[in-house]
């Protein structure tokens, strides 16, 4: 997946963000990764990451992330995060995009269970999210809706 989003709303002279240098070498390239950084930004929220494809897919969850079955968490998908910014934490300086303070909530690794266009399955093995969890894509309203449900799915027993 394209990048050119994560680069076109950043201005890498004043952001201490990762560049976007494609793929690069992972600590441990035989699992993938799995983030959720907790962002101080105009508005508290939480970016959830998943590797696919050498990029990060991305999403943020305006409330606290699922820790707990039955719990629904709306997730709006944002644009592709480089491979590094899994390890990312600082201050976004005032009047750049996503100015605040990103801080790492939770790491680990995941597996895919179940991938298509418009719902994931997959097992989360982080320190503070474990188990199975899903994305479901809402039903877009108009063409730029990209809602998202995240919640954890019951354990098999
Ligand atoms: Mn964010």
């Amino acid at each position: 997946m394209s990048l050119k989003d994560y680069q076109a709303k950043r201005n890498f002279s004043k952001t201490p963000e990762p560049k976007p240098e494609g793929l690069r070498a992972k600590k441990k390239p035989e699992v993938l990764i799995y983030t959720i950084q907790r962002h101080q930004a105009s508005h508290l929220h939480f970016d959830l990451r998943l590797e696919e494809e050498g990029v990060l897919k991305s999403w943020a969850i305006p409330k606290s992330p699922p820790t707990e079955e039955g719990v629904k968490r709306l997730a709006v998908q944002t644009e592709d995060h480089p491979l590094g910014y899994e390890d990312f934490e600082g201050v976004i300086p005032e009047g750049e995009y996503g100015a605040g303070t990103v801080k790492l909530w939770d790491r680990g690794e995941y597996s895919p269970l179940e991938t298509d266009p418009s719902k994931r399955v997959f097992e989360i093995r982080g320190e503070k999210l474990k188990g199975r969890f899903c994305l479901i894509k809402l039903k877009p309203k108009d063409k730029d809706d990209k809602n998202w449900l995240f919640f954890k799915l019951k354990s098999k027993k």
